[in-house]
């Protein structure tokens, strides 16, 4: 990320060349994966500055809907892909004619479902981590199951983010919806509740937690645990007896964007399998879209793990994800919300 001080742009003035172009990019994977994909857009095209934030996927789909008709942002990038769909049925994303032949099949029908707003970049499954050090400690037998986080032994013990600012937590209600039905979801949500310690802004936080001692367990997704586990953190995974759900993150260009021709540029570099390969290099452990991408060992294998035939079209809906929050506002609840 490179920023033009006063003196280097006067002198580009004086000497005739052109400013670099500035790309605005909001980016909700984590940031060392966001510092990774600007650096190497950047490196491929220096006439391009790129102004990247990270902010969580509720957090900028607010942020999107605050923005209408006067974005400060160009493209979004990463985050789970059900607040992506959620803007392009609200007009707040624009369609970029991207080439998705090359992406699997779960990837195109993000772009299916969006007329081509919103397109996958990659997939994870939602999971159950916990720290086999505290829980051997305190003596609780581990979760294998959604339904064992409501039994009082994991009370004060289990982290988890919240579903209006957190993708990954509105995956966790979304997931508890289509497994239960909605009014059983909600019961047993406000039963988890009782056990839950905080409920934290980003999605990933929990399991950072877990793997630092401070909470026993944590709700996420297992890409995010496998990569704490694998720095050596005492993170065992659990896919849950009952079935889970899954992510498909997403990457929009907003509509009215300032820069939409490196919007676009962006789109099709991050699709690219050269550069989804590159994801294993800091940690980021989904599978990724491109078919031709290579899949890290240690990224979660997906066919093995009992996963729900998510219902993309109706998750990433306005109308479901507003019923669902205040739902879960009104029955479960943030009792210390972060600001
Ligand atoms: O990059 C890791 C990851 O888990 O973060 C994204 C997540 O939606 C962003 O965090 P929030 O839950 O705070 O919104 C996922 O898409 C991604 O796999």
């Amino acid at each position: 990320m490179k920023r033009l001080g006063l003196i280097s742009a006067a002198a580009m003035f004086a000497s005739g060349a052109a400013m670099a172009d500035e790309l605005s990019v909001v980016c909700s994977a984590e940031q060392d994966w966001c510092d990774l994909m600007v650096a190497a857009f950047e490196a491929e095209n220096p006439d391009i500055d790129v102004l990247m934030v990270r902010k969580s996927t509720g957090e900028t789909l607010a942020q999107v809907r605050a923005e209408a008709g006067n974005p400060k942002i160009d493209v979004w990038w990463g985050g789970t892909g059900d607040p992506h769909l959620i803007a392009a049925e609200e007009g707040l994303s624009q369609s970029s004619d991207v080439d998705t032949s090359e992406l699997l099949g779960w990837a195109q029908n993000m772009a299916q479902i969006s007329d081509g707003r919103t397109v996958g970049i990659y997939a994870g499954a939602l999971g159950i981590a916990y720290n086999a050090d505290i829980l051997s400690e305190k003596g609780i037998a581990p979760p294998e199951c959604w339904g064992d986080l409501e039994d009082p032994r994991f009370v004060g013990e289990i982290q988890v983010a919240n579903p209006n600012s957190s993708g990954t937590a509105y995956t966790e209600l979304a997931t508890f919806v289509q497994l239960f039905g909605e009014d059983e979801a909600m019961t047993k949500l406000a039963a988890v509740g009782q056990n839950v310690n905080s409920y934290t802004k980003s999605g990933s936080a929990p399991s950072k937690a877990a793997a630092r001692g401070e909470t026993g367990v944590s709700i996420g997704f297992m890409h995010d645990m496998v990569k704490l586990a694998s720095q050596g953190f005492p993170l065992k995974i659990v896919a849950p007896c009952e079935g889970t759900g899954y992510e498909v993150g997403a990457v929009s260009i907003i509509e009215g964007a300032r820069n939409f021709e490196g919007a676009k540029k962006w789109v099709e570099f991050s699709l690219r399998a050269d550069i989804q390969s590159r994801a294993p290099e800091v940690g980021a452990f989904q599978v990724p879209s491109n078919s031709n991408a290579q899949v890290a060992p240690e990224s979660p294998d997906l066919a093995s793990i009992k996963l729900i035939d998510y219902d993309f079209a109706t998750y990433g809906s306005s109308e479901t994800r507003e019923r669902l929050l205040a739902r879960w506002d009104a029955e479960v609840g943030d009792p210390n919300p972060e600001q």
